[in-house]
């Protein structure tokens, strides 16, 4: 029977000692305190073979503590240790595209006992996208009733320039109520996981202007929920009419999604409409802007003074940067770990979601023997190795990082068994680097996962089998 101690994400210091603590119920008869002279994001447990005790500086530590302490109880009793604790990163987040692809509510909230498992804190939940929209908005109903269904979806992988499409003549889509989003909410918070909403825009918005055709640069030639994948040229017009529409949308959000931080997107936002719609020119020459790709960031800080009015903070994907955004937007850098590098030098707070380490709906292993995926290949032992912080920042900017996220996409996931084939085991990998546990040889951490893998199954996720 393995002896091997299999904590993911292994703590920062951990010192075995001899024997076992055996005990009927180790987790009812562990003993359990806060303690006000330790930091409030640390933790410690101490096993002897008489008992167990677990402390920490805050109620969140204590449910880390609880995580970890969990892990080492095993078929011999709870082996004798003391471990320090605390994690490196402040942001320790995964990304669910539940707009290219519907997922249920209840496997969101699966999602969530396995950010759990792993001291995760954060879940970006991805709204609303070109292929659909998923959040109940009661002063625009036509954003579900619409948006949220495509009546078919393309086949087979999208390739740059594609013109030509096969479909599957299946109708798809769904959407999450404001009590439902209200449950995944109060349910992360249980459990110390931040939700974080993204309503994506300018770009990525077809299917809200699918339901509403005054919001496009185009409405006498209205359009539909997008049906293939890559980036719509259809954008949001930028006329006031516009933002207070995006203003209205985003009060009811704040509403549904108490937490401190609100996504904004940003990302592959064409500007050619822009430039060509008499509306947007005139706006241009309006603002005294040079170039139609500026309007975003004018755009953009229209709607998000909603955000500061109500005291929460803006979250954008890299480009913002590039945008005339507000300091104090949190970004998130995708284009790759340089993006982090010029967008803490720029004074933000960054949060690392590098696409060529951490988007998992990359290829794990040989696409020949593997289901159809976006592309690319980020293979499990790649994750293993991902630096969090890009080399080449002062220390005062370094510690603009304030974590790192991994992302599923979904344009190729059609269901949860397919998500959690691509999330698992690349999650568990990165939950290590999130936390900061200290790195042992690639061996080492698969013989850990071995032991880690049946913890998710006993949740009920699928996972890749190893290699
Ligand atoms: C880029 S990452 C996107 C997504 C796609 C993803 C596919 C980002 C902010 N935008 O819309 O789903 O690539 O990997």
């Amino acid at each position: 029977m393995s002896d091997l101690i299999a904590i993911i994400p292994a703590p920062r210091e951990l010192v075995r000692g001899e024997g076992y603590w055996t005990s009927a119920d180790p987790i009812g008869d562990a003993l359990r305190t806060v303690v006000e002279n330790l930091p409030d994001d640390e933790y410690r447990i101490d096993v002897t073979t008489d008992g167990a005790r677990l402390s920490a500086g805050s109620d969140q530590a204590l449910r880390h503590a609880e995580q970890t302490f969990a892990q080492l109880v095993g078929p011999n009793g709870v082996p004798v240790v003391s471990i320090a604790d605390a994690p490196r990163f402040a942001w320790r987040g995964m990304m669910l595209d539940v707009a290219r692809h519907f997922m249920p509510k209840e496997f969101v909230l699966r999602i969530i006992d396995a950010l759990e498992l792993h001291r995760m804190n954060s879940l970006h939940l991805h709204l609303t996208d070109d292929q659909g929209w998923r959040v109940q908005i009661d002063a625009y109903p036509k954003l579900t009733e619409v948006g949220a269904w495509r009546p078919e979806t393309m086949i087979g992988k999208m390739s740059h320039g594609q013109t030509e499409f096969e479909y599957d003549g299946t109708r798809h889509g769904g959407f999450y109520t404001k009590d439902d989003l209200r449950e995944i909410v109060a349910y992360a918070e249980e459990r110390g996981i931040n939700v974080v909403p993204e309503i994506d825009l300018p770009g990525h918005m077809q299917a809200a202007i699918a339901a509403y055709p005054e919001l496009g640069n185009n409405p006498d030639n209205p359009i539909g929920v997008r049906q293939v994948w890559g980036i719509s040229d259809d954008v949001l017009n930028v006329n006031d009419a516009t933002v207070d529409f995006v203003r209205t949308v985003l009060r009811e959000v704040l509403d549904i999604f108490p937490g401190p931080y609100i996504h904004l997107g940003g990302d592959e936002c064409p500007a050619d409409q822009w430039r060509e719609s008499e509306a947007a020119q005139a706006k241009q020459a309006e603002l005294g802007l040079t170039d139609a790709a500026q309007l975003q960031g004018w755009f953009t800080a229209q709607v998000s003074s909603v955000l500061a009015e109500d005291g929460r903070r803006l979250v954008g994907w890299d480009e913002m940067v590039e945008t005339d955004c507000p300091k104090d937007a949190v970004i998130m850098a995708w284009r790759g770990a340089d993006r982090g590098e010029i967008a803490a030098k720029a004074g933000h707070d960054v949060v690392m979601a590098p696409h060529e380490s951490v988007y998992f709906d990359y290829y794990q292993a040989d696409p020949e023997t593997e289901p159809l995926a976006i592309g690319h290949f980020t293979p499990l032992e790649k994750v293993y190795d991902f630096e969090v912080v890009p080399a080449g920042l002062t220390a005062e900017e370094a510690a603009r990082i304030i974590g790192t996220q991994c992302q599923v996409w979904t344009e190729y996931m059609e269901d949860e068994d397919r998500v959690g084939y691509m999330l698992f085991p690349r999650m568990s990998a990165f939950a290590e680097k999130a936390w900061g546990s200290p790195k042992t040889p690639f061996p080492d951490f698969l013989a850990r996962l071995q032991i880690h893998l049946p913890r998710l199954t006993a949740l009920g996720l699928n996972h890749r089998p190893l290699d």
